[in-house]
This record gives C-alpha cells, sequence and structure tokens, in this order.
C-alpha cells in the first residue's frame, strides 16, 4: 500500500434530505482519524475540506426526479479535481463524507488514472438508481449507476469522461435494501453482489476471500466505498438510512484487516457519517477503526 496519504473532506449533504451528514469530516477528524494513521507511520496530509455550496433548500426544485441535481455536481466536479490531483502525485486518496453522492466525484477523479478499476462497494444499499428508478430523487442512492455511466449526462460526464468503471470490476458486499430498478440493473449488468444472506451462509472470511481473488484476477487498481450503514445500525446508528440486519463492526474490522492484507486497495473512502444521529460520535469512531484495520494497524 501507498505511504503517502492524503485526507480529503466532503461536508456533502445534498445527496439525500436528512440534515446533519455535512459534519460527517468534522466528526471523523474530531475522532482522531489524524492521530491513529499516523501511529502507523503513514505520512499524512489533511488537504481539508471541499467547498460545497449551500443552497436555500426550500426553493431547490428536483430535476428529473433528481434532488439538489445543479449542487452535487458542481461538488463532485471540484471533488474529482482534488483526487485527480492527489492520484497525480502519487498519494492514496483517503476521502471522508459526507452522504454517498460524493463517490461519483472520487471514482472520476481516480478511473482516469486506471485501465481496469476494481470497486468495492460495502453498503446496505446497491447505490444504483437513476432518477427514473429512484423512490426518493436522492442522488446518493446513484452513484454507482452513474459510475456505470447510468443517469443524468450532468453525473456521468463529470471530468468529460464515461462510464468511469465496468460491471464486471465491481463488487457490492452488505446489500439488504434493494430496489427493484437495482435488481435488474445488478442482473443485466452481471453485477457480483454479496448480499447478508451470503454474508451469513458462508462468513465474511469466505466473501473477502473470493472478493479479493475476484478483483486481483482483472484490475489494476481497486477502490473502497465503505458506507457505515453497510454496518448493523445497533452498532452504528449515526447514518440517514439505515437498514438493520447489518454488517458487525467485527465482520468489518476483519474484512479490512484482509484487505490490508491483499495489498489491493489503492484508494478508499468512509461516507454517511451523519454526527447527529450517532451516539457519542460512536459511527465516526468506528469509521476510525475501520480505517486503522485498514492501513493494517492490528497486523503491524
Ligand atoms: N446510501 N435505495 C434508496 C434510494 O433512495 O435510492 C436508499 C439509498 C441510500 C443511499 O445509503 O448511500
Ligand atoms: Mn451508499
Ligand atoms: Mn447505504
Ligand atoms: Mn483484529
Amino acid at each position: 500500500m501507498n505511504q503517502q496519504l492524503s485526507i480529503i473532506g466532503v461536508p456533502m449533504d445534498l445527496g439525500q434530505n436528512r440534515r446533519g451528514v455535512d459534519m460527517g469530516p468534522s466528526a471523523i477528524r474530531y475522532a482522531g482519524v489524524l492521530e491513529r494513521l499516523e501511529d502507523l507511520k503513514l505520512r499524512i496530509e489533511d488537504l481539508g475540506d471541499i467547498d460545497i455550496s449551500r443552497p436555500d433548500r426550500h426553493n431547490t426544485q428536483k430535476v428529473d426526479n433528481l434532488r439538489n441535481l445543479q449542487e452535487v455536481a458542481e461538488g463532485s466536479i471540484r471533488l474529482a479535481e482534488k483526487v485527480d490531483e492527489v492520484v497525480n502525485k502519487g498519494s492514496f486518496p483517503l476521502v471522508l463524507g459526507g452522504d454517498h453522492s460524493i463517490a461519483m466525484g472520487t471514482l472520476a477523479g481516480i478511473a482516469k488514472h486506471y485501465e481496469n478499476l476494481g470497486v468495492i462497494w460495502y453498503d446496505a444499499h446497491g447505490d444504483l438508481n437513476t432518477g427514473d428508478s429512484s423512490p426518493s430523487g436522492n442522488i446518493h442512492g446513484m452513484p454507482l449507476a452513474v459510475s456505470l455511466g447510468i443517469g443524468h449526462e450532468k453525473l456521468t460526464n463529470i471530468l468529460g469522461y464515461s462510464p468511469k468503471i465496468r460491471p464486471e470490476n465491481i463488487v457490492i458486499i452488505g446489500a439488504r435494501s434493494l430496489d427493484e430498478g437495482e435488481r435488474v440493473l445488478i442482473k443485466e449488468k452481471g453485477i457480483k453482489v454479496y448480499t447478508m444472506h451470503e454474508v451469513d451462509k458462508m462468513g465474511m472470511p469466505a466473501v473477502m476471500e473470493e472478493t479479493i481473488e475476484y478483483l486481483k484476477d482483472h484490475t489494476d487498481g481497486v477502490h473502497l466505498s465503505l458506507d457505515l450503514d453497510g454496518l448493523d445500525p445497533n452498532e452504528a446508528p449515526g447514518v440517514g438510512t439505515p437498514v438493520m440486519g447489518g454488517l458487525s463492526y467485527r465482520e468489518s474490522h476483519l474484512a479490512m484487516e484482509m484487505l490490508y492484507q491483499s495489498q489491493l486497495i489503492t484508494s478508499a473512502e468512509f461516507v454517511e457519517v451523519n454526527p447527529i444521529l450517532d451516539e457519542k460520535n460512536k459511527t465516526a469512531s468506528m469509521a476510525v477503526g475501520l480505517m486503522g484495520s485498514l492501513f493494517g494497524e492490528s497486523l503491524k
């Protein structure tokens, strides 16, 4: 794993309609991310937060069932440019959210540097909706579809190229809330998904072994997009769209350790931490704990 690491905060809450997730980056910093990773002898720089516009929400209209389309697109472009810069100088981008819509920007900045970028989508949801299929109009439920080139052109065309990733390079882990349109897309595109049913049946070690084996074969870099709602809300309550029956902290910790051992991960983001819905910053602390495991904390 790359030893130079650049932290980028993205105080984005416009991809959904609950307040507070824009404070996720602050909550994660407060939970001690810098100190924790510095202890691992990583060379870390904190690039601060990306500028996100603050529209008067009461005036914001949905365009084609896409809430805050213009503002989300603009923020994503700024993030994409920053991530691109970080990858260009050979540093590992570690992005802190913010709602999951930011993944469109992260992936736009990363994917242009790879022929075959792999993506691990650790999430209760598929985030494979479009304006047409979305039950909510919330763009945080769409970034994986957008990155496949499916969705509104303002989003799919961030940094002027599309698609960012190929369906066969994606592995979704922890899914337990998929909308009808998402299921159709998963089938149609042949996306690999380990739902909670599979995790329960196979166990996390086998899921991660298969995931690593699968991605190792045909990718030249792997991005980890970890939505804290992949974890069980009893353990990680500070998220805007909780779904019961999720992954445990122990399972997630093990998954991160196995990724560390695989040396496959070339960029990462931790999203959907909402300190207003949290209990004593527990979810942010859990995110920091998982980052520690991803960078080898308990194994070095
Ligand atoms: N997330 N599938 C639902 C929707 O509104 O599209 C929930 C999306 C949640 C997105 O948690 O990143
Ligand atoms: Mn998500
Ligand atoms: Mn989710
Ligand atoms: Mn351990």
